[in-house]
């Protein structure tokens, strides 16, 4: 009783704070008003078997029977072992099962009008079945975290209308969600199926969820979603889908008309974002890489990606083999100032110094080509994408032709000259 009218909301609808304007009790009993009456009864008032109160609150929490193996608090009821629910009082207000094993064996909870709050945290509950919490339609709190639920069958809280609550985190093998299964969650504002093992969603499964407004399916195996899943989510708010695995579709978002925020892994999904979500509300946001105009529309592009990038590949495992295992003899020093190949004086060098001339003016195209495909990217304002795909990975790509090929061909070409210049004096000297 000493909860009313003390400026804190303990009811789910503060009706102990309600018509509390005046209404000083000092050393007495504040009552629930009735038709605006305000009234004060005496202590020892209080469970004297005489209803003093209008609505009978003096007498409500007299001779509460505590279960064996709980702890009770008023009508808050924390057990240690499993009880019978037949033995319960039926004004409890909070049912605290944690960490204790129970006997799931289909059974529905008794009709308990005035529990408010049930904590199954940790009960190695496997399943939700239909209608299992039926008769508790005052329950706004509902707790089935850290247990090893499988399935939500359909209506499985069917008349749950009340619900405000329900923490389903700590469940990692939940991979199945019946059609319907969270129907008559009506007031349920937020739904966390986040890290789970859901695979897909049959397409009613959000059905009756009216006041959702944040719902999260990020870290989960789902396969697609669609506007028939997502239908009748009118008022969701906020959206995560990171890591859920689920691909971009067109116009999977379009039932979702009070969208504000969507969390996604790639921009793609903005290009489908509704037109209530705002740039900056939609996450990853752009950046000078990812464009819907472009990406989204050009598939050549994505194509021309592969083909530099393996060529780039290709190349520069073919000169980790060539200078590793075949040319490991030829692994020279052939490190000298670039300021000497730009200045022209190699052209004044002696034979050897010719030979690494030829390796040098090989190095100058290296640096010339980074140079050219890098220096439009320092200029620009934005980086395009063609400039991504076309410019920048060939700079990579033609290294290894510019470098290291061009010198086998080279070294090619002049064992081809000597080996013609060997058999043109042979045949000189046979003739003479
Ligand atoms: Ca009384």
């Amino acid at each position: 009783m000493s909860l009313l009218c003390d400026g804190v909301n303990h009811c789910p609808n503060g009706e102990d704070e309600i018509d509390c304007v005046g209404l000083q009790c000092p050393g007495s009993l504040k009552c629930h008003s009735y038709e605006k009456q305000s009234i004060c009864i005496p202590i020892n008032s209080v469970c004297d078997g005489i209803r003093d109160c209008p609505l009978g609150d003096d007498e409500r929490l007299c001779n509460v029977t505590c279960p064996n193996g709980c702890l009770c608090s008023d009508l808050d009821f924390t057990c240690n072992r499993v009880v019978n629910l037949a033995e319960l009082d039926l004004r409890v207000n909070r049912l605290d099962f944690s960490h204790q094993f129970w006997p799931w064996d289909g059974r529905v909870f008794r009709s308990l009008l005035f529990l408010g709050e049930l904590v199954l945290k940790d009960t190695s509950l496997t399943e939700v079945f239909r209608g299992m919490f039926e008769n508790l339609i005052n329950l706004y709190f509902l707790d089935l975290r850290d247990n090893a639920i499988k399935t939500i069958q359909s209506h499985a809280f069917k008349g749950l209308k009340y619900l405000q609550i329900l923490l389903l985190k700590g469940n990692p093998l939940l991979q199945t969600i019946s059609e319907s299964s969270f129907d008559g969650l009506s007031s349920l504002v937020s739904l966390d199926l986040s890290r789970k093992n859901i695979n897909d969603f049959p397409n009613d499964a959000f059905k009756g969820l009216v006041a959702l407004k944040f719902l999260n399916l990020s870290y989960n195996k789902i396969h697609e979603f669609n506007t028939d899943i997502s239908k009748g989510l009118d008022r969701l708010e906020i959206l995560d889908i990171r890591q859920s695995g689920i691909p971009p579709k067109a116009s999977m978002f379009d039932s979702l008309t009070s969208l504000e925020t969507l969390y996604t892994d790639f921009y793609v999904f903005c290009c489908l974002k509704p037109p209530g979500v705002s740039r900056n509300r939609c996450f990853p946001p752009e950046d000078e890489f990812s464009s819907c105009k472009y990406l989204m529309k050009y598939s050549v592009l994505r194509v021309f990606i592969w083909i530099i990038g393996m060529a780039a590949l290709l190349g520069n495992i073919l000169v980790i083999i060539v200078r590793v295992i075949i040319d490991r003899s030829n692994i020279v020093k052939r490190s000298f100032p670039i300021w000497v190949i730009a200045s022209g004086s190699i052209l004044q060098l002696g034979s050897r110094q010719k030979k690494e001339a030829a390796v040098a003016r090989s190095l100058f195209m290296v640096v010339l080509t980074d140079f050219l495909c890098w220096f439009p990217v320092g200029i620009m304002a934005d980086v395009y994408v063609w400039v991504t795909v076309f410019v920048i990975p060939i700079n990579s790509a033609l290294n290894p032709f510019l470098y290291t090929f061009s010198s086998i061909l080279k070294r090619k070409r002049y064992a081809c000259w000597v080996s013609t210049l060997y058999l043109t004096f042979q045949s000189f000297t046979q003739i003479y």
